[in-house]
């Protein structure tokens, strides 16, 4: 079975967290946080702070990492291997042809127009745990299974 090897940041503070409406590609009509495919030659950090840069106009020099999170698709050989960070941020971000950021309170997180997947496991995350676990799909809005624990 084959794997794709993706990034995720969350970008939050104490009151606020930072999304990207993705307006292309996988997930595209969500509010998610920022990150992509991890490409040759890269390390897995070095792809999600080059994600945050494309896709939101932040320039990180590092980030927390914060689990991993393996997606499956019925029908689909190809898992995606997910691997979540975050970062303290406050500043401002930048719209690119991939996302719209938006800040939302922390209390306002907009689960209903996210994967179904969020919120099982970004409140934990928020609450300052680390995340290990399995979601497999039946399709995009629907999901089977999962195991997410604290890592
Ligand atoms: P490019 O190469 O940018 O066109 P694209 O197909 O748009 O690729 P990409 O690279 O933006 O996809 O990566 C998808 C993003 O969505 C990654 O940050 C991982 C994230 N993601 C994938 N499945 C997810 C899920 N179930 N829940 C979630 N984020 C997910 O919160």
């Amino acid at each position: 079975m084959s794997k794709k090897v993706l990034t995720l940041a969350i970008l939050h503070n104490t009151e606020r967290i930072l999304l990207g409406m993705k307006k292309r590609g996988f997930g595209t009509g969500r509010w998610n946080g920022f990150g992509g495919k991890v490409q040759e030659g890269e390390s897995i950090e070095e792809a999600a702070l080059r994600e945050i840069r494309e896709e939101a106009g932040i320039l990180l020099t590092s980030l927390n990492p914060r689990g991993k999170i393996t997606f499956r698709f019925e029908g689909n050989p190809e898992a995606l291997e997910v691997h979540i960070f975050s970062a303290l941020w406050h500043g401002g971000a930048i719209e690119s042809e991939e996302m719209k950021p938006q800040w939302f309170a922390l209390h306002e997180i907009p689960y209903e127009n996210m994967w179904p997947d969020d919120k099982l496991w970004l409140p934990m995350l928020l609450a300052g745990k680390n995340v290990v676990g399995e979601v497999f799909f039946k399709n995009m809005n629907e999901i089977l299974h999962h195991t997410i624990v604290e890592l």
